[in-house]
């Protein structure tokens, strides 16, 4: 396809403004002018669009399918653009046109469909599967409300609806002819045919009708063009209007119950809760995605259900999905009438499960009550799943006889649903190496003894399409400037960069972006906030979900010691810091919102007290989500990683900030451990326990903060200070104090404080050599190549789903 230039898109955006308005440019507003660009990108996506489906149907290449629950793609217009190539030409007709380009792309609301890491790495891969050429697709959920939106009242967080389809979703196409019904709840009824065979029978149930939406999932440069599906729950029959009352309003109360199910996204990422809507979400995402997957399968094959699993792999996308498993087997059995062991055979040969927590209170656990009156046939199967699982090793494996009861896929009344996955898939994976270590070696070692080849590391990464050529254009061009425009379709090529790291020209462009783009933030701090920072202060940036584990605590600890310090003496010589915040708690998670109320506060005392002298600041941003990420990561100096080692499985925000040049001060935990691997110790500020450090003090209980609160004079004025209301909160904050010590402080806040303190001021010291500072900086850039999603993509693509490239 020839782009068009600039001129034509003037014509085109003049004429599509013309025919949907019949107005002129000047006369709409930005959000009309957003519905028209997005219309005249659609009529380009939809040609490519059918052109990789006629593609995939002709070739039937086998493809992967990623079930998610989650998916935070992030706007689309700026990037869809980017990825037709068509950026460039459509600023400059915009700029023509006398209109801002970035007013028009803010116009999109950003789909909250997501809570955090999870989500956001499932749109890089999908991204990233469609740029490599490699035919693959997400299914996930159209909900009505996505994550909340986060409002601080008195330094509180409260909890707006994120109603984001009340404007129409100009990516979305609704496939009501591809609608599928599917079954609840009710009672199975087994009953034996004429030749023997059994059928089951429903009674009973609640139907529900999904109806898939398709979102455009566009490659880079190379007119592909992949589908994410995304379900809605809606009534099967509209109600009878003829009726009588009574039944009128049971009709309405049910296709209320029914909408219920695409309704929210779950907001808690902490706590496994036995939540019927949410298995009701589960099954509903799982149920309607296989009907697609095996329909299109038939329909295009023409093949039995046997070679399922050389045209098809389902990658599972943590626990959520794996109700999937027990579907399938119900499928091939009840439907297509295989056995048992043909079933099983198929099953374990499409299904490839991803881990991405070993934190206990994270993994799904059912009751099995529950799932036993939500889906009755399913239950049957995993009952004989656990069954089949626990015999084969009694008899196969006498040597773990004394580990079935740890490792049954039923036990105590509840359903380990990571159990189900590991035994009902041919690939389990961690998310980074230390992660899948811990998995092979502690979580899940007694699984990793029976089936050790069927553990493998893929460390995630994210889409440097998005995270650096999108939004951060002045660093990019620099890089391109650089060493040529390779990297983009090449990212391991940013290396070339390492051979410039002593070209002062360089640094000083370098420099000049990274002080640019600070400036575009302390902008929108100040219009947000009404705080202003200084420009030339370190930003110092902590961004995600807020958990004990991420230790914010710890952060705004460190930030409530420099503050006394520069109280007792104001002159401190101390490397002016900017403490940039976002995160969102769960709404049920008290501490964690009791952290956001304590950062708040000592937010308003340190930037309203004068005397010293604006030398550090602290901000929160509100509503952080992908677009606000956006903005923040290409401003950050100082990205803080510092989890309590062993906890966070990967995280993505560390590698999206070393993209962009901040250093990382962090803990040798997750993925941080393979950017100091990349970036050499000189160029990380590494800090704290290692995780077999943490273990062992688990394991011997010989950890004692109290101690520490005792001997730590700094720790001691801060317990205070919490304690005894000194931030002009009376004692709110005593909850944290208390709740430290009287939980033996799990997450070694107190313990790992002194070596932070001691990063910390490492730090301080380092940003004052700009010229060195730089340099890490070029060299974290350098080596985060290794961190595109590309690359883990390949590796999904190589080593489990065995996916051939479309050309
Ligand atoms: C957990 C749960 C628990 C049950 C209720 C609903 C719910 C929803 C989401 C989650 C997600 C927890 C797992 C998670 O987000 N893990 C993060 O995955 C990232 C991508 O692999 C990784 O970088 C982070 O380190 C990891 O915490």
């Amino acid at each position: 396809m020839t782009k068009p230039t600039v001129n034509q898109f003037v014509q085109m955006i003049k004429d599509k403004t013309e025919e949907l308005y019949g107005m002129g440019t000047d006369e709409v507003t930005n959000n009309d002018l957003y519905y028209v660009v997005c219309e005249i990108v659609n009529e380009e996506i939809n040609q490519d669009w059918a052109k990789t489906e006629k593609t995939y149907k002709q070739e039937q290449p086998k493809q992967v399918y990623y079930l998610s629950m989650e998916f935070l793609i992030g706007r689309l217009l700026e990037s869809n653009l980017l990825n037709l190539g068509m950026r460039e030409v459509c600023n400059d007709a915009l700029k023509q046109l006398n209109l801002s380009p970035e007013d028009i792309y803010k116009e999109e609301n950003d789909p909250g469909l997501g809570n955090g890491g999870l989500g956001r790495l499932a749109a890089c891969f999908l991204d990233s599967i469609a740029t490599l050429n490699y035919p693959g697709h997400g299914f996930g959920i159209r909900y009505q409300y996505g994550m909340f939106e986060q409002r601080f009242i008195n330094g509180y967080q409260t909890e707006l609806p994120d109603y984001w389809l009340k404007e129409a979703y100009p990516w979305e196409r609704r496939k009501v002819d591809e609608a599928v019904e599917l079954q609840f709840g009710g009672s199975v009824h087994m009953l034996e045919r004429n030749n023997g065979s059994l059928e089951f029978r429903y009674e009973d149930t609640d139907k529900v009708l999904a109806v898939p939406y398709d979102v455009p999932i566009v490659g880079y440069n190379n007119e592909i063009v992949n589908t994410l599906r995304l379900w809605n729950a809606e009534p099967v029959t509209s109600i009878d209007p003829t009726t009588d009352e009574q039944s009128y309003f049971k009709q309405l109360k049910n296709n209320h119950e029914i909408e219920q199910i695409s309704s929210m996204l779950y907001p808690d990422d902490s706590n496994d809760e036995g939540k019927r809507l949410r298995i009701k979400q589960q099954y509903f995402l799982v149920a309607s995605s296989l009907r697609t997957i095996l329909t299109n399968y038939k329909k295009e094959t023409q093949q039995s259900l046997i070679h399922l699993p050389e045209k098809v792999v389902i990658q599972i996308n943590d626990t959520h999905p794996s109700l999937a498993i027990p579907e399938l087997m119900r499928i091939l059995m009840d439907e297509e009438d295989f056995g048992w062991d043909a079933a099983w055979e198929i099953t374990t040969n499409v299904f490839a499960y991803t881990n991405h927590t070993i934190l206990y209170e994270a993994l799904e656990k059912w009751p099995v009550k529950m799932i036993q009156n939500l889906l009755p046939r399913l239950y049957m199967i995993i009952d004989e799943i656990n069954e089949r699982f626990c015999q084969s090793i009694w008899f196969d494996h006498p040597e773990l006889r004394d580990k079935i009861a740890e490792m049954a896929v039923i036990a105590d009344d509840q359903i380990h649903m990571a159990h189900l996955s590991i035994v009902g898939s041919f690939s389990v994976n961690g998310v980074a190496k230390l992660h899948t270590d811990i998995l092979k070696n502690q979580e899940m070692s007694n699984f990793y003894n029976l089936f050790p080849d069927r553990f493998n590391n893929k460390t995630n990464g994210i889409t440097h399409r998005r995270w650096l050529l999108l939004s951060n254009p002045r660093l990019a061009e620099v890089i391109s400037e650089t060493i040529g425009e390779h990297w983009i379709e090449r990212p391991r090529e940013l290396n070339n960069l390492l051979r410039h790291t002593k070209d002062s020209a360089l640094l000083d462009k370098l420099k000049e972006v990274k002080k640019k783009n600070k400036q575009d933030l302390a902008e929108y701090i100040h219009k947000t906030t009404g705080i202003l920072v200084d420009e030339n202060s370190i930003f110092d940036v902590q961004i995600k979900r807020l958990h004990e584990y991420k230790r914010q605590l710890l952060n705004i600890f460190h930030v409530i010691y420099l503050y006394n310090q520069l109280k007792d003496n104001p002159n401190l010589d101390i490397t002016p810091r900017t403490f940039i915040f976002g995160a969102k708690a769960a709404p049920s998670y008290y501490v964690a919102k009791e952290v956001i109320k304590l950062i708040n506060t000592v937010a308003s005392v340190v930037n309203n007290d004068a005397t010293i002298q604006g030398k550090i600041k602290v901000v929160f941003l509100e509503n952080y989500n992908t677009s606000l990420a956006e903005k923040i990561i290409p401003a950050a100096d100082v990205s803080e990683q510092i989890s309590t080692a062993g906890k966070e499985a990967s995280g993505t925000g560390n590698m999206k900030m070393m993209m962009n040049g901040a250093l990382t001060l962090g803990t040798l935990d997750g993925a941080n451990i393979e950017i100091k691997d990349q970036v050499g110790d000189s160029n990380i500020f590494i800090f704290g326990l290692n995780a077999e450090e943490i273990n062992e003090y688990y394991q011997n209980g010989s950890y004692n903060p109290n101690e520490i609160y005792q001997n730590d004079e700094r720790v001691t004025q801060i317990m205070d200070q919490l304690r005894d209301g000194a931030f002009g909160h009376d004692v709110e904050f005593t909850d944290i104090y208390y709740h430290l010590l009287s939980t033996n402080d799990p997450y070694f806040v107190l313990k790992d404080f002194d070596s932070y303190v001691e990063a910390q001021q490492l730090v301080d010291l380092h940003y004052r050599d700009q010229d060195k500072w730089l340099s890490k900086s070029l060299i974290n850039i350098a080596h985060s190549g290794k961190f595109s999603s590309d690359r883990t993509i390949r590796e999904y693509a190589t080593g489990i789903w065995n996916l051939q490239k479309q050309l």
